[in-house]
């Protein structure tokens, strides 16, 4: 009796302790995302089994798990971000905490809006809709006064379909004479050029072409709320607030004039990409370290002409120190030429900075779609207005131009 007794007492202690230790495993909470919100599904299985599991709020601790991604027809599996980093469609991991797991897709092909969509800036990176890294290449118009010829829709349609742009810059010149300032139908311009590029689906800057901003921010502020209010919607539509201070201080001038104007974009859309002029010709970036701007989706503008000897002793240094800084770049202008336009083509040094932009995934625009005899000019003398251009009508450096943005398929088939 009394060993029956001993028997009891140890069954039940070992009853309570099997209790106990049942409620003592933790339970974690798996979160699925996927970005955008469409373009496929995630299975969540057991790694041993491939059975699935259904309750993903109370996963054991410690158990194995797979993911597997599966995206819809038209879309690309792009990679897993958040709790687990991966390039992979399936893969396994111990449960070991709650975790978010974002899966992202992408569409496989369209123009670069549907493919890319949203634009963002996240650590530092351009980003698209799936929270991808994103590198858009394309070409600058020329001052909107001075070369209105080539405003117009026939060569936006060109640039993106045979020059394979994914991206246009739309300069309209502010105080330079005939700007903005004194003839507000420039404004119009800038229209017939952002509907145009929304049109074709390739994203498009609207760059107050300036080197005195900060004297007229009342002006800038008008003229960039009827634009946030008119596109804010389009995903297509970058701002530029200021092309290029000159020597003024960031946190004393540009920083403060470029808030006012942002605070205004802001207040008609949220997230459209905002860019912002820096110290001596959108050179000097890494004055923004330690003094960026808050707020979301607002990167710096860094300039540089390939072939001056200056900006290629120089400003590699200043911008690898911002980029190393975590300041988002993005280059609105650049040339092949010297800084004043014209001089020498250097293909050695043009090559090193193109090199140097693709390392870092920094967006571009190449300066100009103009017929101007200067060394930077894409066109020569009297080229078509209406795009449709030959070999013949091209420069030296707009014939290497669309070779480089060619190889790189930004509108047939931007991956
Ligand atoms: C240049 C044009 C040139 C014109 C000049 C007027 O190429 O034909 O006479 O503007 O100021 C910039 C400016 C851009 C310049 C370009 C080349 O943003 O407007 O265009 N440049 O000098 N910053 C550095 C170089």
């Amino acid at each position: 009796m009394q060993f029956i007794t001993n028997m009891l007492v140890v069954l039940s202690l070992l009853l309570i302790s099997c209790d106990n230790k049942e409620e003592s495993i933790e339970k974690h909470v798996l979160s699925i995302k996927i970005l955008p919100e469409e373009g496929g599904s995630v299975e969540v299985l057991e790694e041993a089994s491939g059975i699935p599991i259904v309750d993903l709020t109370s996963i054991p601790e410690g158990e194995n798990i797979q993911l597997k991604a599966i995206p819809e027809d038209n879309y690309q599996f792009v990679g897993w971000t958040d709790g687990v980093e991966s390039s992979i469609t399936s893969v396994a991991f111990v449960m070991t905490e709650d975790l978010t797991v974002s899966a992202l897709f992408r569409k496989d092909s369209g123009t670069p809006v549907e493919v890319y969509g949203q634009l963002g800036i996240e650590g530092g990176q351009l980003v698209d809709e799936s929270k991808v890294q994103v590198q858009l290449r394309g070409m600058s118009l020329f001052w909107s006064q001075w070369m209105s010829k080539y405003w117009n829709q026939q060569v936006i349609d060109w640039l993106a379909i045979d020059w394979e742009s994914s991206i246009v810059r739309a300069s309209m010149g502010v105080d330079a004479n005939g700007g903005f300032l004194s003839n507000q139908e420039e404004k119009v311009k800038v229209e017939t050029v952002v509907d145009a590029a929304i049109d074709k689906g390739i994203y498009v800057i609207i760059d107050w072409h300036s080197h005195h901003a900060e004297d007229y921010p009342q002006e800038a502020v008008s003229f960039f709320s009827e634009m946030a209010k008119k596109y804010g919607q389009y995903p297509n539509v970058i701002y530029e607030v200021y092309n290029e201070p000159l020597d003024v201080s960031w946190s004393q001038t540009i920083k403060p004039y470029a808030e006012e104007v942002i605070q205004t974009i802001r207040a008609k859309d949220p997230d459209n990409l905002i860019l912002v002029g820096t110290p001596n010709w959108s050179q000097d970036v890494d004055d923004v370290i330690g003094n960026t701007i808050q707020g979301t989706n607002i990167a710096y503008v860094f300039h540089f002409y390939a072939s001056d000897s200056w900006h290629y002793q120089s400003l590699f240094t200043k911008a690898n120190s911002a980029i190393e800084a975590g300041i988002p770049l993005f280059v609105t202008e650049w040339g092949v030429s010297e800084a004043n336009g014209g001089g020498d083509f250097n293909r050695t040094w043009t090559q090193e900075w193109i090199q140097f932009m693709d390392k870092n995934k920094l967006s571009w625009c190449n300066w100009a779609i103009a017929d101007k005899e200067e060394t930077s000019a894409a066109l020569k003398p009297s080229a078509n207005i209406n795009g449709n251009w030959g070999s013949s009508e091209l420069s030296e450096s707009g014939s290497y131009i669309r070779n480089v943005l060619r190889a790189h398929k930004g509108y047939s088939n931007p991956k």
